[in-house]
């Protein structure tokens, strides 16, 4: 797939945030960032990332914007490095990126922002991918972001080839064969102190419930896919439950601790489990930080809505339905 890219080749995609199930934390390989467990995602039509990428020449190394501010480009010049490779250039690129949303916190701003890199880079390039070769360059950016190349319902392998090559995420279902809705309760606005990539480096090393994480997710795994595949919402919200206290236990028994749930964040699982003892079905769940979302029916998000706006400490309540594939905005 040798092609030269023009100095001044540009390209725009948008790629939607996604929120796993049925969670990655740890890794098989750093250098190729394979991670250590499969998982499910939904991908998320309210929250999205818009990137440009350019290459120039006079560039000395890539540069990247997000959100206005100039960033350190180390991790999308990982993701550059390898559609560089496959072009036969040596121009460096230029990246602006920005996200609808709070960036660092928990909304998988990683996932949204290397799937259109991904995604924009290539097309400048003049490269044409698969979806699947597109989820395995944006897995070197970020594990997350293998699934947002995909809509609606996503399950990332975590594979066993030494190179990575079937490392990669595929659609379980679009978003419209199964319409849900993800109630999102912001807790905080701020980025979050401890990275996921470092986290889930430290729970390796240091909790003693690293082994059973990876030895029961195979069967979250499957029991997930299967729900999904019944259109069984209790079953779907209760497997999303217990993975995400299961992925928490691990971050709590890691050393040093990986707290990254705020008052309010425990204040919205207690209001989310009081909801369902009152009947309406609606499952949480949190990722690495403190921001709480929620599943429901698309005819229960008024009354999840209104709960979790009643919790001390919310900020603020999003909605959101499931999301397209990673798409070219020009
Ligand atoms: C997930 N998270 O499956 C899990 C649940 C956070 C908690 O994927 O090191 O930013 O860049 O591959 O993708 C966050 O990890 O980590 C994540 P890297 P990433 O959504």
């Amino acid at each position: 797939m040798s092609q030269t890219i023009e100095a001044g080749a540009t390209a725009r995609a948008r790629a939607h945030s996604n929120i796993a199930l049925v969670k990655y934390w740890g890794k098989n390989d750093a250098v190729l960032n394979t991670p250590a467990v499969g998982s499910i995602s939904i991908t998320l039509d309210a929250l999205y990332t818009d990137t440009r990428v350019t290459f120039r020449s006079g560039l000395t190394s890539d540069e990247l914007q997000l959100n206005g501010c100039r960033e350190n480009a180390d991790t999308v010049t990982r993701v550059l490095d390898l559609v560089r490779n496959a072009s036969a250039t040596t121009l460096f690129a230029a990246v602006e990126s920005a996200n609808n949303f709070p960036t660092g916190a928990g909304l998988a701003s990683s996932a949204s922002g290397f799937a259109a890199l991904a995604l924009a880079a290539t097309a400048a390039a003049g490269l044409t991918l698969t979806q699947r070769e597109l989820s395995i360059l944006a897995r070197h950016g970020s594990g997350s972001a293998a699934r947002s190349i995909f809509g609606g319902f996503a399950k990332m392998h975590a594979g066993t080839a030494a190179d990575g090559s079937d490392s990669y995420a595929e659609q379980l279902l679009a978003g419209g064969d199964w319409p849900l809705t993800i109630v999102i309760a912001i807790t905080e606005h701020g980025a979050k102190s401890i990275n996921s990539t470092v986290g889930m480096g430290s729970s390796a090393a240091s909790s003693p419930f690293y082994p059973a994480w990876l030895a029961t997710a195979p069967g979250d795994l499957t029991d997930l896919a299967a729900a999904i595949a019944a259109r069984d919402f209790e079953r779907l919200g209760e497997l999303a439950e217990y993975n995400c206290l299961k992925l928490h236990a691990l971050m709590l028994t890691t050393r040093p601790a990986l707290i990254y749930w705020n008052a309010a964040t425990v204040a919205t699982m207690h209001a989310v489990r009081d909801l369902r003892a009152s009947g309406v079905p609606a499952y949480f769940t949190i990722d690495a930080g403190p921001q709480v979302k929620v599943l429901c029916l698309p005819a229960d998000s008024a009354k999840v809505h209104a709960a979790l706006l009643n919790v001390s400490g919310v900020l603020e309540v999003r909605h959101s339905a499931l999301g397209p594939d990673a798409y070219r905005l020009d």
